[in-house]
């Protein structure tokens, strides 16, 4: 049987179940414009560990208030004055999360808005999809106070933008937004209404597909971009030799042969 989750463990992120098995979890500490203070970490380790084992299909990341993500907690960070080993652990919990997140086999899109900033842009990098709105604003401010990316943006901000346009980023304070964000690769969609709307709309979709092949899509590809691309094709046949023969495939097998089901077509 599926693990439960339970939203009351929960102080930091609100988690709304939906019937079709797609998750809302909301980062809920929105007088602090959502900052990542070190027990909203540990929730997001808890979270994201347990999702692929309880039934969880897909799952909307979104943040209270009018900015998703203010990244590190800076007042906390601030007060508690840290050693530079105490902020090595909590930069591997932050790594922990997020791999957790990008590694877990169930579809993560994240719903931005407002600020999506520092840390902000880590965690939404570790999302399989991001949607933007008019008001979605992506930048590293990281450069201008004092400190330096620890949640992964060397590697996953730099896997998006590439590396000279986050040192930009970082230099110069630089900010992106609106559809020159997308063309950058920092959202995958732009929309002009809810981006939480658009999330879930995306979250539904991809939650009617089987969960092992979302479990392949959202493991596999990352996991092959750190193989050399000899292994990546080796394991991707694995990979595929056990997706491509589940027994839950037969019937959408079945249907296309039947000619019962959709045909891919191009957009009006
Ligand atoms: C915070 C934080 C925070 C806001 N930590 N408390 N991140 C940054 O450098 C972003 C810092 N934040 C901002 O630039 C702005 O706050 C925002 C653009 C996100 C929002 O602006 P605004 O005008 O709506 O809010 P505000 O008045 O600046 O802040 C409202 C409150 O949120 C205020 O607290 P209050 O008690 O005075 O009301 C702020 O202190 C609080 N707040 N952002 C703590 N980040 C693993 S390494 C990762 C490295 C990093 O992520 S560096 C952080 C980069």
């Amino acid at each position: 049987m599926a693990i439960q989750i339970d939203p009351s463990h929960y102080t930091n992120l609100a988690i709304e179940a939906h019937d079709d098995g797609v998750h809302v979890v909301t980062i809920n500490r929105p007088h602090k414009r959502n900052a990542l203070d070190s027990d909203t970490i540990e929730e997001l380790v808890t979270f994201f560990s347990t999702a692929p084992r309880a039934d969880v299909r897909a799952i909307v990341l979104s943040g209270s208030g009018d900015h998703f993500c203010a990244g590190l907690d800076l007042i906390e960070h601030h007060k508690a004055d840290r050693t530079p080993a105490a902020f090595w652990q909590l930069c591997l919990r932050w790594h922990e999360a997020f791999n957790k997140m990008e590694y877990g086999g169930v579809p993560v899109i994240a719903a931005l808005k407002g600020a999506v900033v520092g840390g902000g842009l880590e965690l939404a990098s570790a999302a399989h999809i991001r949607v933007a709105d008019s008001t979605t604003y992506f930048a590293l401010p990281e450069g201008q106070r004092g400190l330096f990316t620890g949640g992964g943006a060397t590697i996953r901000v730099a896997g998006l933008v590439g590396k000279a346009r986050m040192i930009d980023m970082m230099l110069t304070g630089r900010v992106y937004q609106g559809q020159e964000a997308v063309d950058i690769g920092l959202a995958q969609h732009l929309v002009e209404g809810s981006s939480l709307d658009h999330a879930l709309n995306l979250a539904r979709k991809a939650a009617q597909n089987l969960p092992l092949t979302n479990f392949a899509i959202c493991s596999a590809i990352s996991h092959m971009q750190n193989m050399s691309p000899l292994d990546a094709a080796y394991a991707e046949a694995c990979v595929a030799g056990v997706v491509n023969t589940q027994p839950e495939a037969r019937a959408r097998l079945e249907a296309f042969a039947n000619k019962t089901a959709a045909r891919v077509r191009p957009n009006e």
